[in-house]
């Protein structure tokens, strides 16, 4: 059947490229006019039914709320605004999702002076004469650079950049529009033709090869003690039911990532939480006793290995199975005996598949391992949930989040002692429900990905949990919150200090004054609460939720717990700081 063009009359390609993206299924766009970039921001006012356009106080917020929409929904977050500032403040969201796989698109410029190329920079980003080079700045952060100089490239440039951000190992694109690219229009007869994005849009991921997954299946079932650990990239697979098919079906403990915290829910019987240096102590013994590691959608950093500890992983003693849809990141921390290249979620199903009803008594007996383990050295059961401490301890505070939040509540983390804490001893109770950086630990990242997870689930409570240094950073978010009436509840854990500067190499220069986090939110319109009794987080938790209003908690936390006390031994005697 023959292809028909894209358009059938003659148009901007500032329409076009605003076009594209609806036609793409993309539901947000996010981001600050600036530069040419104005002009598609022009043509989005045209879509606004598809299309909705969320101006940021910020473009660090904006980029980081692309990102966790393109995490959490598979299609390309959108991030717009003029070069410089995509850039410098836009950064922390693209690195994020250059390093954690999420797919994203950076609508930008070249920031250029037509006709005015070679005279005294302003601003301007051509990587001419004395100007600055955007390409070979945007080529070190993004998965490709693209650059349109006229009006058809920019609705082609457009397409592809989708196409490429999805593709394969999803990934940030950038395009880099000149003047002339957005201030022109496009031709129905033009040469080359332009065709509908739909054509662009990657098919299903296909299956992994048969014979792999046949092979993998056997050294699961011949194995006496597997285990799965499971990353962030269960989670841009979206495999979260096939990983507790699996798991059920072949009888296998899984631990996840610090990463991919919220692939598995931490209250299943097969449940070990998270592994590696902040991980439980149950996890970590469980996976060091495994003889077969199946690991799904992670690059294993050195704070998952707990630098790489032969106690805690070791393929002189233990059978690496590896799935990853990106060949490199397969054998490569270890070498896996059996490697399956593929989509986590599509691979899950087809594990499930091979290894059918034959895992007869192994679920229980994996149950009871688990069990073993959980009774041997704990399991989200601190007696610091119910301290009665004042400031509180961060525990008190995580275990109130965990006995108030519903099932079906996202909570996000920032950086910091906090999201150390967070990862230790806060226990999900769904899969879906825990969102933290994966590549990269960026203060001001809880707030915005709150901002991004109520977007994509508006049914859902969305928890951000941050320090008062990471408040700081990214405040302005509850305007956003207000102007584009996205109600998160953000908890702070205000203990006046750069808690793990100061935990890490003592207080100078990581002390702060108190501040009146909440007094701040209620001047924005948001709803405001301050803690200092434990007695009374639960009541404002349970006010928060049920409210319709962006709310900030600003808890009173002491700087009584550090991430010392809850590094793992294994870390602690591997670190090459040791030696
Ligand atoms: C944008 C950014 N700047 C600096 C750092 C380095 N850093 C990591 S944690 C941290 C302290 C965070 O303080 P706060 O947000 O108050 O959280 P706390 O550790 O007190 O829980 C710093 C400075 C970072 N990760 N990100
Ligand atoms: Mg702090």
């Amino acid at each position: 059947m023959a292809i028909e063009r894209m358009i059938s009359e003659e148009l901007p390609a500032r329409v076009l490229v605003a076009r594209v993206l609806a036609e793409a299924g993309i539901e947000y766009v996010f981001g600050i006019s600036g530069g040419h970039t104005g002009r598609i921001i022009g043509g989005l006012s045209q879509y606004q039914n598809q299309v909705r356009m969320v101006t940021v106080r910020e473009e660090s917020l904006g980029s980081v709320m692309a990102e966790v929409y393109g995490r959490l929904t598979r299609r390309p977050g959108v991030l717009i605004g003029q070069g410089p500032w995509v850039l410098g403040n836009g950064l922390l969201g693209t690195l994020e999702a250059h390093l954690s796989s999420s797919p994203m698109i950076l609508l930008t410029d070249f920031s250029d002076a037509p006709h005015f190329h070679l005279h005294a920079p302003y601003q301007q980003a051509s990587g001419d004469y004395g100007s600055w080079d955007a390409r070979r700045a945007f080529g070190g952060i993004t998965k490709q650079v693209m650059q349109a100089h006229e009006p058809l490239a920019a609705v082609q440039a457009t397409q592809l950049a989708i196409k490429h951000a999805m593709a394969g190992q999803p990934g940030p694109v950038a395009i880099l529009f000149s003047h002339d690219a957005l201030a022109g229009t496009v031709a129905p007869e033009a040469q080359p033709g332009l065709y509908p994005t739909r054509f662009y849009l990657p098919p299903a991921p296909p299956p992994a090869d048969a014979g792999a997954v046949a092979a993998a299946a056997e050294r699961i079932l011949a194995a006496a003690r597997p285990v799965v650990i499971a990353g962030n990239g269960v989670r841009i697979a979206q495999g979260y039911r096939g990983l507790q098919a699996l798991a059920e079906a072949a009888g296998m403990p899984v631990a996840t990532t610090a990463a991919g915290k919220g692939c598995f829910a931490e209250t299943h019987p097969l449940a070990l939480g998270v592994f590696g240096t902040f991980g439980t102590a149950a996890a970590n013994a469980c996976i060091g006793e495994a003889d077969l590691v199946l690991v799904l959608g992670s690059k294993l950093s050195p704070s998952d290995t707990a630098w790489a500890n032969p106690r805690l992983l070791d393929p002189g003693r233990q059978c690496f199975i590896q799935v990853d849809i990106e060949p490199k990141n397969a054998s490569w921390t270890f070498p896996a005996e059996q490697v399956v290249i593929g989509d986590a979620a599509a691979v899950l199903d087809q594990l499930v598949a091979a290894i059918g009803g034959r895992g007869g008594e192994r679920r229980r007996r994996a149950e009871d391992r688990v069990a073993a383990h959980r009774k041997a050295h704990g399991y989200f059961d601190a007696p610091q949930y119910a301290a009665d401490d004042a400031p509180l301890l961060p525990q008190r505070v995580i275990g109130e989040l965990m006995r108030t939040l519903p099932a079906e509540a996202i909570v996000t983390a920032d950086a910091g002692e906090n999201r150390i804490l967070m990862t230790h001893y806060y226990q999900t109770k769904a899969a879906g429900g825990f969102l933290q950086a994966a590549g990269t630990g960026p203060m001001g990242f809880g707030i915005p990905a709150a901002l991004g997870a109520k977007l994509v689930h508006p049914d859902r409570p969305v928890v951000a949990v941050c320090g008062d240094g990471g408040f700081a950073m990214t405040m302005n978010g509850l305007m956003t919150a207000i102007e584009h009436d996205i109600p998160i509840t953000v908890v702070v854990f205000n203990n006046n200090a750069l808690g793990w500067v100061l935990h890490g190499s003592g207080p100078f220069a990581a002390e702060f004054k108190d501040f009146d986090h909440a007094g701040i939110a209620r001047a924005m319109g948001c709803r405001g609460v301050r803690v200092e009794a434990p007695a009374a987080l639960a009541p404002a938790l349970k006010e928060a939720l049920a409210a319709r209003v962006p709310t900030v908690i600003d808890v009173r936390t002491s700087l009584g717990v550090s991430f010392a006390d809850i590094t793992s031994p294994l870390a602690s005697e591997a670190s090459p700081r040791r030696r």
